[in-house]
């Protein structure tokens, strides 16, 4: 049976049914931004940069904006972040609710036609108007997170605290239509993903689990291990999601923090992996429980079958 995604909803509360619709819509408008940019010139590099010192991609500031656009007028919102802007957004005075996001993550792809996908995470928003310290929650205070992302075909990914759900983008209809209920990570695997040309910059924990798997049946895990690297963490996450596996960007000697940002990277997707049996830490502590100190900080990342996290946690002690 078909269930689009607006029956899906139905059972949630009128606020939360309108904020995920009108992300959904976002994410759609994003989908055909991405996969018609070379028709349309939007490739390529804006000329800027964000506030994490990275080159923008026009793609990266046009679905940042349909973002803000398209979320913002649910009228749910009383402010927004985002990995693209500096400082948060004021919406709507009366919005009970914040919304941060990364709008396109991994847009270094976006040229090559590999995967990339938008990030998002909603938050209770403070009685008085937000600033930037009423972003500041632990992850474990998220109400809704999910990802949308554009690779073979768009999906939609979503967690309100009860299960992930996993819906697919008919064109023909328009439509986010379930194809991946109450998705569950495997506990095992026998795949890893890490950025391995950063490997002389490893800590000892990291790069003992990564020789280990490296070793194969002859080594200490007695069994093969295979590599992925997308490079977009949306990708990464959402095969993990399909069929297990552990996605680490750790702290290193040249980023004592990791690479990836704690509020709209990290954290909406620890809570979908750990809604879906997974697990994710930071090697220190659960990614949920961090508490953050700043809008745009990062953290070292390990996610994905819990008993391979499991094992990463025992080798930071
Ligand atoms: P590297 C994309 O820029 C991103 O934030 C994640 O989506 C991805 O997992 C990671 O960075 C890739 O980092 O160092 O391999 O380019």
């Amino acid at each position: 049976m078909t269930v689009p995604l607006s029956t899906c909803l139905q059972t949630q509360p009128s606020d939360m049914r309108q904020m995920l619709d009108h992300i959904a819509s976002a994410c759609k408008v994003i989908s055909n931004a991405v996969a018609r940019a070379a028709l349309s010139g939007t490739q390529g590099d804006a000329g800027s940069g964000n506030i994490q010192g990275e080159e923008q991609k026009k793609l990266d500031i046009i679905s940042n904006d349909i973002m803000l656009n398209w979320a913002g007028a649910c009228g749910h919102f009383a402010a927004m972040a985002s990995e693209e802007l500096d400082s948060i957004v004021q919406c709507n005075p009366q919005g009970r609710y914040l919304l941060v996001f990364d709008p396109l993550d991994g847009s270094s792809n976006v040229d090559v036609n590999i995967s990339v996908g938008s990030i998002f995470s909603i938050l209770l928003a403070p009685e008085q108007t937000p600033t930037e310290s009423d972003f500041l929650q632990a992850g474990r205070q998220q109400i809704a997170a999910g990802y949308a992302l554009y690779g073979s075909s768009t999906m939609l990914v979503i967690t309100t605290g009860t299960g992930v759900q996993g819906f697919t983008l008919d064109r023909e209809i328009g439509e986010f239509v379930l194809t991946h209920p109450e998705l569950t990570i495997p506990n095992d695997t026998r795949e890893f993903a890490i950025n391995a040309s950063n490997s002389r910059f490893w800590e000892a924990p990291i790069a003992r689990y990564i020789d280990e798997c490296v070793a194969g049946k002859s080594g200490p895990r007695g069994e093969n291990f295979n590599m992925r690297w997308v490079a977009s963490m949306a990708a990464e996450v959402h095969r993990i999601l399909i069929r297990g596996g552990v996605f680490l960007y750790p702290k290193d000697s040249a980023k004592p923090n990791g690479k990836l940002r704690l509020l709209y990277e990290a954290n909406p997707m620890a809570m979908i992996v750990e809604q879906a049996g997974g697990a994710s830490s930071t090697g220190q502590q659960l990614t949920l429980d961090v508490q953050p100190s700043q809008l745009h900080q990062r953290v070292p990342v390990m996610l994905g079958s819990k008993n391979e996290v499991a094992r990463l946690i025992r080798y930071h002690e």
